[in-house]
């Protein structure tokens, strides 16, 4: 596994804004700022868990609750996640760092295609995956595909048969038996929503951990920009509003954050749709979606930064951007 190269990009909610690590923008979304293993405290067991299945399966869900902190965003729309979040547990003998990376799918576009990628390259760089099916789901062609492609990467494996609490015991039980032929390392039902049987799965990842010195401090539960996070946030308040095509157009990217005279961290961020039609529906009849999301999305950024936001959101097209490498690249994809 790889563990080297750049500094850590830390985040950590609750510090007043100018204490905070800034490396704003310095990481496109998606590569990952690899942490030097440090020197800090004493030996615990650790290591990188990759959470990966296909969309809407729970993936994000599961990592807010192991790690006991919103770290990525959720939402009932497919694809939500399009970065690799990780999420820091640290407890008193472990630090366990949980990659939840974007639903596997059969790409359709330039971002599909990079996501995939990403989720690929996060299992070289992990010492434990964990792979989550939905118990609602009959097992099909895309779960057998990721299963196939972990058997072939040697992949310690943990299955998480996820949603117990919206399925049938049948259900459950025929969806482990099913699964229970790859022969994977354990297999845990769960109800991430309800936090139900997340201690297993830990009961299960910690003895797959070597022993080593934390690769965090262990005062923060994520690793990535704020900016990227912010947007996230963003994003996700419109995720719960838009329907069809419209979550999969639509990209968040804030360009600013800055801490005014008066204390108000400022936030610029723009919405970017594909097409024209798209625009005025992200803004609504005279701004109401607009104004209701930046609302939504203020309360959640001043829990973040501990101060009241000003949020100032534009709307703005960039055609095909999903389409358009050159646009993807651009956007930090
Ligand atoms: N009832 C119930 N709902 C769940 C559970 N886990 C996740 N969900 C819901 O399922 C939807 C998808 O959850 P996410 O965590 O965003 O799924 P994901 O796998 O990260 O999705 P992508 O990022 O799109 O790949 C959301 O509406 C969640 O609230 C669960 O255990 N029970
Ligand atoms: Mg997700």
């Amino acid at each position: 596994m790889l563990r080297s190269s750049t500094s850590p990009t830390l985040v950590s909610a609750g510090l007043p804004h100018e204490d905070r690590v800034h490396l704003r923008g310095s990481l496109p979304c998606g590569q990952l700022g690899v942490p030097l293993r440090g020197t800090r405290g004493p030996l615990v067991r650790t290591g990188f868990v990759s959470v990966v299945g296909r969309p809407n399966v729970g993936k994000s869900t599961l990592v807010n609750a192991l790690v006991g902190e919103k770290v990525a965003i959720t939402s009932p729309r497919p694809q939500t996640t399009r970065n690799a979040i990780r999420g820091i547990l640290n407890q008193s003998d472990t630090q366990i760092v949980f990659v939840d990376t974007p639903g596997l799918h059969r790409p359709r576009t330039a971002l599909g295609n990079r996501l995939n990628r990403l989720v690929y390259g996060s299992l070289e760089e992990t010492d434990g995956v964990l792979f989550v099916l939905d118990a609602t789901q009959k097992i099909g062609p895309g779960d057998r595909l990721i299963a196939e492609r972990l058997l072939a990467a040697k992949a310690t494996t943990i299955v998480v048969v996820n949603k117990t609490d919206l399925a049938r015991k049948d259900q459950i039980l025929e969806q482990l038996r099913e699964a229970g032929e790859w022969e994977f390392a354990a297999y845990v039902p769960v109800s991430a929503a309800e936090g139900d049987g997340v201690e297993l799965i830990l009961d299960e990842i910690t003895p797959l951990l070597d022993e080593g010195p934390q690769f965090f401090p262990t005062d923060i539960h994520m690793d990535q920009p704020e900016r990227l996070y912010a947007a996230e946030l963003i994003r996700e308040k419109y995720l719960h509003r838009l329907r069809e095509e419209l979550p999969h157009s639509l990209a968040v990217v804030v360009d600013e954050i800055e801490t005014r005279d008066s204390g108000t961290i400022y936030v610029a961020a723009t919405a970017y749709v594909e097409r024209k039609s798209q625009k005025g529906i992200v803004i609504g009849k005279g701004g109401s979606l607009l104004r209701e999301v930046g609302a939504e999305a203020r309360k959640d950024l001043e829990r973040f930064f501990g101060g009241s936001v000003y949020l100032d959101i534009r709307v703005k097209i960039e055609e095909d951007w999903q389409r358009r490498d050159q646009t993807l690249d651009r956007l930090g994809f």
